[in-house]
């Protein structure tokens, strides 16, 4: 999973590219004058403002499809059904949720499908019955195993380490947090047990207390893993301020452009991401597909443009590609694009 000199030329070069080479691009057919609207977690979020900018790019490829970006205040289900709910009164054609639970969004899922509005979700899923297809940026037992590997590495497999997560509610981070788990039970980390999973909201102040009374908590503390932007950078200006640097490091899911500067200070050594550019450009891609009236069925092959084809899974799931790590040597070149 070390990023090669070619994956970031690739990657620096541009915005969303094909994975492997050489591979077989196909394009949705040109969907006319559709509107999408892209609904995320929360506003204020630079994860998903650079979603919404890929999915612009894959609009203005396609053409004839307009991007209405939007989300509520707050990450939670309440306020995001209504953003959902006021869409549907606008009369989308298509719907794309990053989903703040899973299960609440259910009803309103169902609601837009009835009246021929095309759903799908990417990063954060709602459950199968309120969605066609949910798009992963990456498999999710690779994305735990990751994080409780770039920690161990840090610490040499050794000292507590607790989660500074989102909401308690949001599928993507809870199911990242199983995969983790499934990765912790190997035997190389016995001497680096999980002490505590606390939730930040993604919200900077909250996440940023969090952060202080798990070391408050847990003084032996060594080691926090945020699989979250918001999360990972409250966490490590929490461990700049707390004069913490060398005592407990923090690793996870960040942006290079805000995680840099806490890993040259020392309080990050490394963290991985996939390309937010390339996630909302591909996820827009398979929406232009269901709305050309694409089979989404179990193995069915959807169009991610220039990042060439997913293959259908169970349960309506299709994953893009695999994550970056980001360290000293990288971090810098890819806060300039992300
Ligand atoms: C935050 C959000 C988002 C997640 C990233 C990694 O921006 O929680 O859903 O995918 O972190």
């Amino acid at each position: 999973m070390k990023t090669t000199r070619r994956e970031l030329i690739r990657i620096a070069g541009a915005g969303a590219v094909v994975l492997a080479a050489p591979a077989i691009i196909t394009r949705p057919a040109r969907a006319a004058n559709k509107r999408i609207a892209l609904i995320v977690k929360n506003l204020g979020n630079s994860y998903f403002d650079a979603c919404a900018n890929g999915a612009k790019e894959a609009a203005a490829e396609l053409g004839g499809i307009e991007i209405i970006y939007t989300a509520s205040a707050k990450p939670t289900a309440e306020e995001q059904i209504a953003v959902i709910d006021a869409q549907i009164a606008q009369k989308v054609d298509g719907i794309i949720v990053s989903a703040n639970d899973a299960d609440a969004l259910v009803p309103v899922g169902k609601k837009a499908a009835e009246r021929g509005i095309k759903v799908m979700s990417f990063d954060s899923a709602i459950a199968p019955a309120g969605r066609t297809v949910h798009l992963s940026a990456s498999s999710t037992p690779l994305i735990g195993a990751k994080q409780v590997q770039m920690i161990a590495k840090t610490l040499g497999n050794k000292g507590e380490v607790a989660i500074l997560s989102a909401a308690s509610t949001m599928t993507n981070q809870n199911s990242w947090i199983e995969a983790m788990k499934e990765e912790w039970k190997k035997p190389e980390y016995a001497e680096m047990p999980l002490v505590a999973t606390v939730y930040g909201d993604d919200q900077d102040d909250k996440s940023y207390r969090e952060m202080q009374g798990l070391v408050k908590a847990h003084p032996n503390l060594r080691g926090v893993i945020s699989p979250t932007t918001i999360g990972i950078r409250s966490g490590a200006k929490a461990i700049v301020d707390g004069g913490l640097i060398g005592k407990v490091y923090i690793t996870g899911l960040g942006l290079p452009s805000e995680m840099k500067d806490y890993v040259m200070q020392g309080a990050c050594d490394s963290f991985a991401i996939w390309n937010p550019v390339e996630y909302g450009y591909a996820s827009t891609m398979i929406m232009a597909d269901l709305l050309n009236g694409k089979d989404a069925a179990e193995g069915a092959k959807l169009s991610m443009g220039k990042k060439g084809e997913t293959t259908v899974g169970k349960d309506g799931e299709a994953v893009m590609g695999e994550p970056f790590e980001f360290n000293k040597t990288n971090v810098e070149e890819f806060a300039k694009i992300f």
